[in-house]
């Protein structure tokens, strides 16, 4: 089928049929029609949160229990996640223009060592933009060295960290370790978050906050700041 006639199909479905195209198409990793797809919804009204949730999100669950059963593998999803970000690119500057005010403060963020998942990190980032904070981004496999580093350099309202393995989410108290031999903390929020993580573990690494969701978190995130001003 050329891009041609893809073009033609997604715009002759109604939006369920799309919602449920779309969720097809990041299954098998097709980068221009999630991306097309995403713009379809917005250009009929959908709120960006809406379809970051029932397309993309929804659409990257399927993708990961079929991973978990071993029905796709590391490059498949690998191509799912790139389709992710292709739909994630157009939504981007509409969730992190939502917020009215300039920044709230800054907020340091990254994926732990050991660990390369970014997109839900990336979400989060998103969010906390269009709450009105000053994302710093510190990517992926972020040890305590460049956790660290940051806090220098930025003076963060908040430092968040997130996990997507259960190997790598005991780093996540390695770091919170560190800043509080260095008595960081009671000035240092730490957020953390990811799929594998709860309340139980938040609590039992001394984290000040779980972010459950991007959403719950960039709430949770403007609740700290404003109870510490
Ligand atoms: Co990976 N992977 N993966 N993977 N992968 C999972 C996590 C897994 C659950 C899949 C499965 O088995 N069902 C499994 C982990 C099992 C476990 O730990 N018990 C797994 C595995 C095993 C692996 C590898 C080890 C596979 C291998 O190599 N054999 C490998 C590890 C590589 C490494 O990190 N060292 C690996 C690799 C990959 C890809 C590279 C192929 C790709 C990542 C691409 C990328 O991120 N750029 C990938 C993907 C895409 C997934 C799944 C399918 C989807 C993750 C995702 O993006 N979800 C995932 C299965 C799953 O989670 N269902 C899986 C969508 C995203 C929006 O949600 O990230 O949960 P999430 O983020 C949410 C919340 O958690 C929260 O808000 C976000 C938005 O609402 N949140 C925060 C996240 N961070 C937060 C921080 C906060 C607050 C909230 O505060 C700071």
């Amino acid at each position: 089928m050329s891009d041609q006639d893809e073009d033609i199909i997604l715009k002759d479905l109604d939006d369920n049929e799309l919602v449920a195209q779309m969720q097809d198409d990041l299954y098998d990793g097709m980068i221009p029609e999630v991306t097309e797809g995403t713009q379809i919804l917005l250009d009929r009204g959908w709120d960006a949160n809406m379809v970051l949730n029932d397309a993309l999100v929804e659409g990257m669950r399927i993708v990961g229990e079929d991973f978990r059963d071993g029905i796709l593998f590391v490059p498949e999803v690998l191509q799912s996640a790139n389709a992710m970000k292709g739909g994630m690119g157009l939504l981007r500057p509409i969730l992190a223009n939502s917020s009215v005010n300039s920044s709230v403060g800054t907020f340091v963020i990254g994926t732990v060592k050991g660990d390369i998942h970014d997109i839900g990190k990336n979400l989060v980032g998103m969010m906390l933009e269009g709450a009105g904070f000053e994302v710093v981004d510190l990517g992926i496999n972020t040890d305590v060295d460049q956790f660290l580093h940051a806090i220098d350099e930025h003076d963060p309202a908040i430092l968040g960290m997130s996990a997507l393995l259960t190997t790598t989410m005991p780093y996540m108290g390695v770091v919170i370790e560190e800043l509080d031999k260095r008595d960081m903390l009671k000035d240092l929020p730490v957020m953390v978050g990811g799929a594998p993580l709860n309340q139980e573990f938040a609590d039992a690494i001394n984290a000040h906050t779980y972010g459950r969701d991007a959403a719950m978190s960039s709430e949770l995130a403007k609740a700290i700041v404003g109870k510490n001003r």
